[in-house]
């Protein structure tokens, strides 16, 4: 099994007004290793800007739960996520975001391969199908 240390951080980005209702904001930066719950992850100290954790030792079939994320009235429509991998050969790790269930189909992917090793932080940009209201939101991962 290929480990995908990746640390996707939930928060959506929008031209309008953030919502000030909920028990998290979708539009404030939500820190990876602050899930509700999670499977098959670590957490450990990271390199990236303003310190602090990152998840780590993410492999396949892994996930981070995030209760209460409130996206406001407006459809978000994008999923921003600070990530990084040392993973060579080639291989990537498919990142899928759901909300309220495992078992939803995914409301928006991206993909992750190799960013110059397992400290190097980029920023990702995905697509998410217009998300209202607040919901759970859960974080997958493949590899
Ligand atoms: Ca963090």
């Amino acid at each position: 099994m290929t480990a995908t240390p990746t640390t996707p951080t939930p928060s959506a980005t929008t031209s309008t007004t953030p919502p000030t209702t909920g028990t998290c904001s979708a539009y404030s930066r939500i820190e990876a290793e602050s899930y509700s719950n999670q499977s098959g992850i670590i957490t450990q100290a990271t390199s990236d800007i303003g310190g602090g954790q990152n998840l780590s030792s993410i492999a396949n079939n892994d996930w981070a739960h995030y209760k209460g994320v409130d996206f406001g009235t407006t459809r978000a429509t994008q999923f921003v996520a600070r990530v990084t991998s040392g993973a060579t050969g080639g291989a990537s790790g498919l990142v899928e975001i759901r909300l309220d269930s495992l078992d939803t189909a995914p409301i928006g992917t991206f993909a992750i391969a190799n960013t110059g090793g397992w400290q190097s932080w980029q920023t990702i940009p995905a697509n998410i199908s217009g998300v209202t209201g607040v919901h759970n939101v859960y974080v997958t991962f493949t590899s």
